[in-house]
């Protein structure tokens, strides 16, 4: 969401970086050129005003043209004034009130209100152990609150059930009376969307507001609607008085300027982004590291996170002896497949490893996508399990029935075997050098499964 951005400052801090020793003038010039980036993002002109002014007052300083790399000192500043902009530090989650502890969600109508429920319903059970009970208290629109239940039992939550003909007020009384009676840690409330923020709907928000006592109140904002997702979450937050915001849609091809503007223009911290429809596609907001992202130095810290997450230690023990032996088999390779996807494929990745952002549309080529992932993920599971652990069985015959079997042309049936063959060889090799050549080769495998090399 923040490639254009990105790209921007990037081509102007090397311009500047091409000039070694730098002069008022150059950082003058360097610095309305971010601006114009900031306002092409559509980050709100105040912020981009005042953002612009305190950088420059820091980056005129003596510290910058005196230094040895005057560039580099600029994007650093930079980078510690979006941080800052951003709003510093994460700010978590308060739960800390006794249980139920109540949070709230509102939002307009398709900002993803929904979905984020359930998604911090999940993200609460896996990762804080919490037991959630959710409830929809929107009563408008038909199958809304289907909807919600829908969404919690995909993710294993429980849902108040739904009692035909209650007014958002009863269903909030009797959703606090069942989480406290079943013991929940936390209750999540899901609110109806309108259209356009009206006086009925403010109404509503604060009665549900004054009975529930919510310790967070979340305002679930469209990173796609630009500015005004914004002004919309500074008009929910004077009316109704809001404790954090969950940008949504924060995949999408945004500019950015949402997320810039939000915390300068309510006061409030992003706490969570939604990064995809999918239940796990949910992060806490890190301003350090969207910074970071934006500047194109790469995420290193989420990357590490999410890789650590996704494989455990018993797994990477288990594939590192596999490895040792010199063997790869099919299995292996899915078992590689798969991670990769749970990582949310090799796109998601390579966002976040550093200087990827100018090379990112070569990496989007064929053997880089996601549907070759699932393509060859197919492809295996359409082998029996003798081709999977041996595939020198596999024949010309079984090739066109596994191509069959997958959807997928013989070609590429022949391309996989090629790949796990190179893998298997890689192996061998590996074995024989030992432990030491392990690291090396683990990479290059990679490489050659995703057709890098
Ligand atoms: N790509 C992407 N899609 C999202 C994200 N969050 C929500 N969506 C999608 O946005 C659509 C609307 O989401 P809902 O959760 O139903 O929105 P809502 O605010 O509850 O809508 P109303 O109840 O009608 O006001 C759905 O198709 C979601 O899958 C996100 O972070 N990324
Ligand atoms: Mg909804």
């Amino acid at each position: 969401m923040f490639s254009s951005l990105s790209n921007k400052l990037s081509g102007i801090f090397s311009q500047l970086k091409k000039r070694g020793a730098l002069t008022g003038a150059d950082i003058d010039a360097a610095m309305r050129e971010v601006r114009v980036a900031l306002l092409e993002a559509d980050v709100a002109l105040p912020v981009a005003r005042d953002f612009i002014a305190s950088l420059k007052e820091k980056a005129l300083g003596a510290e910058v043209v005196k230094s040895v790399t005057p560039a580099q000192m600029v994007v650093k500043l930079t980078s510690d004034h979006l941080t800052e902009l951003l709003g510093s530090e994460n700010q978590p989650i308060n739960l800390a009130a006794a249980p139920p502890v109540v949070i709230m969600m509102l939002g307009l109508q398709g900002s993803g209100k929904t979905t984020s429920t359930g998604k911090l319903a999940l993200r609460l059970k896996t990762k804080q152990h919490k037991k959630i009970l959710v409830a929809s208290l929107d009563v408008y629109r038909p199958a809304a609150q289907a909807q919600l239940e829908q969404v919690a039992k995909q993710s294993g939550i429980a849902s108040l059930p739904v009692v035909a003909g209650e007014k958002p007020l009863q269903i909030t009384e009797r959703a606090l009376k069942a989480a406290r009676l079943e013991g929940y840690d936390v209750l999540l409330l899901d609110t109806a969307g309108r259209l356009h923020i009206d006086a009925e709907l403010m109404d509503e928000l604060k009665s549900v507001k004054q009975l529930a006592n919510p310790l967070e109140t979340f305002l679930v904002a469209d990173s796609l609607t630009g500015q005004d997702a914004v002004n919309i979450a500074k008009a929910f937050h004077d009316q109704i008085g809001v404790t954090g915001i969950i940008l949504t849609r924060v995949d999408g091809d945004g500019r950015g300027g949402a997320a810039l503007s939000m915390r300068a223009v309510t006061g409030q911290p992003i706490k969570f982004i939604g990064t995809g429809e999918r239940p796990e596609e949910f992060e806490e907001f890190h301003p350090a590291r969207i910074a970071s992202r934006i500047l194109d130095m790469g995420d290193i810290v989420s990357l590490v996170e999410k890789a650590a997450e996704n494989v455990t230690q018993a797994e990477a023990e288990q594939m590192a002896a596999r490895m040792m032996e010199g063997q790869f088999d099919f299995n292996d390779l899915l078992g590689q497949l798969q991670k990769m996807h749970k990582m949310g494929g090799i796109g998601s990745m390579m966002n976040l490893l550093p200087g990827m952002g100018q090379i990112k549309e070569k990496l989007a080529g064929a053997t880089f996508d996601e549907k070759a992932l699932s393509r060859q993920e197919a492809i295996i599971l359409s082998m029996t399990a003798q081709e999977r652990r041996f595939p020198k069985v596999i024949n010309g015959s079984r090739r066109a029935r596994i191509a069959a079997g997958a959807g997928a042309q013989v070609q590429d049936v022949n391309k996989l075997l090629r790949q796990q063959q190179q893998m298997q060889d890689l192996m061998k090799k590996l074995k024989k050098m030992g432990k030491k050549g392990l690291m090396r080769g683990g990479m290059g495998g990679l490489a050659g499964l995703t057709g890098l090399k």
